[in-house]
């Protein structure tokens, strides 16, 4: 692994981590227990997972953008007995989380101020009892979300390597593959897909980018020879028009394979990979809840610029349904359902949202349209579900409506997704104020800001309206209201 100047051999990367567990373990995290993990591309992030697991601890994938609010809820939600963080990241102070998380201990990577140091940690790891057995939960990874507060998502060992694995397989990683994690290590994306745990399970080498701007990683996979690494699609393009503008080109010449998912990549952008990288491109379509698709590397042109794939495993049951749950004609569009090998069967204690997630039989509902293609690759048409997918950035709708109603100058509000040229959506904020009261969006983003919302949910812009639509029965749905203001808004 290269982390900066830093390289970590695969000898040094497990005596860290069974240091690092000695250490957990002395500070009483015992099997089963939580802990709130937020930290950036770095090699430390390996160690406290890996060590996390080897206890049976399950870490908590919180993501660098996370602020007090999502912090503080992961860290109560749970009941974790500690958070790890890093000192500084891009200009952001992370110990200034620990009142939020409220957990028992925050541990932090760098300068500790007034917390414990992660590096005081690593301990003799001669006393260190057992482990958790493969089926056992291995973490906890963050959903998207459609609801007012974030899911958590149960994944075993076993569920989880076996995706791993097949995903290496797919991927044709091999000892020699260099892959160059962009995108938050702790997303399930770059984490096993097949992500940094792929290559580490085919013995290849893992640079990490501490940003995904063309500056930063361009040079990096001159350097160090990268073969294969993974981006959203808004990333995908700003690579793409880096690389033409440019009077040098940068020596690509290693790079075999670009991954783009998280969003739907257009299929003018992904004509553009192969010219312009010299690479493949690959389509994957997955989710943190198991599901994940992608095009094969030999898969003709046809199929990697117009579909997102095709699953994982034979095992991977797909249904398109329409809305009353009955399956459309093979190829039309409807709702996926899937239930497969390592796709979870409900979210972590969360009975009564499983209810609605989940079919009786155990398929999850995706909240994603698409069409079935009679050759098994699926095509992404839409969305069903009240998310906006902000250039791979999932925001659950729902949970900004929570936080803008709590403003004492906002009587209603709609948080809907509108098209845009770079991101593929942004958020835009319908707002009916109170009587008497003015809204500006400046006063809105600070108001979120400070209440410690991640930037990344913060509404791009607001419509300021008198009243939502209203259907003579009364009130609407907020979901008809989104859809409706979603058609407003694109008319
Ligand atoms: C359209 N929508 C897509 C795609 C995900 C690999 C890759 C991505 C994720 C991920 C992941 C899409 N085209 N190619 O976990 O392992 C949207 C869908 C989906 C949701 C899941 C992985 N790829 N999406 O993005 O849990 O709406 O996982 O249901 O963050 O992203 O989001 P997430």
């Amino acid at each position: 692994m290269v982390d900066g100047g830093r390289e970590v051999s695969y000898a040094a990367l497990r005596d860290r981590a069974l240091r690092l567990a000695a250490g957990f373990h002395q500070l009483g995290v015992r099997r089963g227990d939580r802990v709130v993990v937020q930290l950036p591309n770095t090699a430390e992030y390996f160690d406290v997972i890996f060590a996390l697991f080897r206890i049976g601890a399950l870490p908590v994938f919180a993501l660098p953008a996370h602020r007090a609010a999502e912090i503080g809820y992961f860290c109560s939600h749970t009941s974790a007995v500690a958070f790890v963080t890093t000192d500084v990241h891009e200009g952001f102070d992370h110990r200034t989380l620990a009142t939020a998380a409220g957990a028992a201990r925050t541990i932090v990577a760098g300068d500790p101020g007034e917390h414990t140091a992660l590096a005081s940690l690593y301990a003799d790891p001669s006393g260190l009892p057992g482990g958790p057995s493969a089926g056992e939960l291995a973490f906890l990874q963050l959903s998207g979300g459609s609801t007012g507060l974030p899911k958590l998502i149960p994944r075993t060992h076993d569920d989880y390597l076996y995706s791993v694995r097949a995903s290496a397989e797919i991927c044709g990683l091999t000892p020699d593959s260099v892959y160059l994690a962009v995108l938050p290590v702790a997303h399930n994306f770059t984490m096993s897909s097949p992500g940094v745990l792929g290559v580490l399970h085919a013995g290849g080498r893992v640079v990490l980018a501490r940003r995904p701007d063309p500056a930063t990683v361009l040079p990096l996979i001159a350097v160090e020879r990268v073969t294969v690494t993974a981006v959203v699609p808004p990333l995908a393009l700003l690579w793409l028009d880096a690389v033409e503008s440019m009077e040098k080109r940068p020596d690509l010449s290693s790079l075999r394979l670009l991954q783009v998912g998280g969003a739907k990549l257009g299929s003018t952008v992904a004509a553009r990979v192969e010219p312009v990288l010299g690479c493949r491109l690959q389509q994957v379509f997955g989710m943190a809840e198991g599901l994940v698709n992608y095009t094969r590397l030999d898969d003709p042109d046809e199929v990697v610029l117009n579909t997102q794939g095709r699953p994982i495993s034979a095992d991977d049951e797909i249904l398109v349904v329409d809305d009353a749950d009955q399956p459309v004609a093979r190829g039309e569009v409807g709702h996926l359902l899937t239930r497969g090998p390592y796709t979870i069967r409900g979210y972590w204690n969360a009975d009564e949202h499983n209810r609605v997630a989940f079919t009786p039989d155990g398929f999850y509902r995706t909240g994603d349209l698409v069409r079935h293609r009679p050759d098994g690759y699926l095509v992404v048409e839409g969305r069903a579900k009240d998310q906006i997918n902000r250039g791979g950035e999932k925001i659950a709708a729902e949970e900004v409506e929570n936080h803008l109603l709590t403003h004492p100058a906002v009587h209603d509000v709609a948080v809907v997704a509108v098209p845009d040229a770079y991101l593929g959506e942004r958020t835009c904020a319908f707002v009916v104020p109170r009587a008497g009261s003015a809204v500006t969006l400046p006063q809105l983003r600070a108001y979120l800001r400070e209440r410690g919302l991640a930037a990344y949910k913060i509404p791009d812009r607001l419509n300021v309206v008198d009243a939502f639509p209203v259907t003579g029965v009364g009130k609407i749905s907020r979901r008809e209201l989104r859809a409706a203001l979603r058609a407003v808004q694109e008319g």
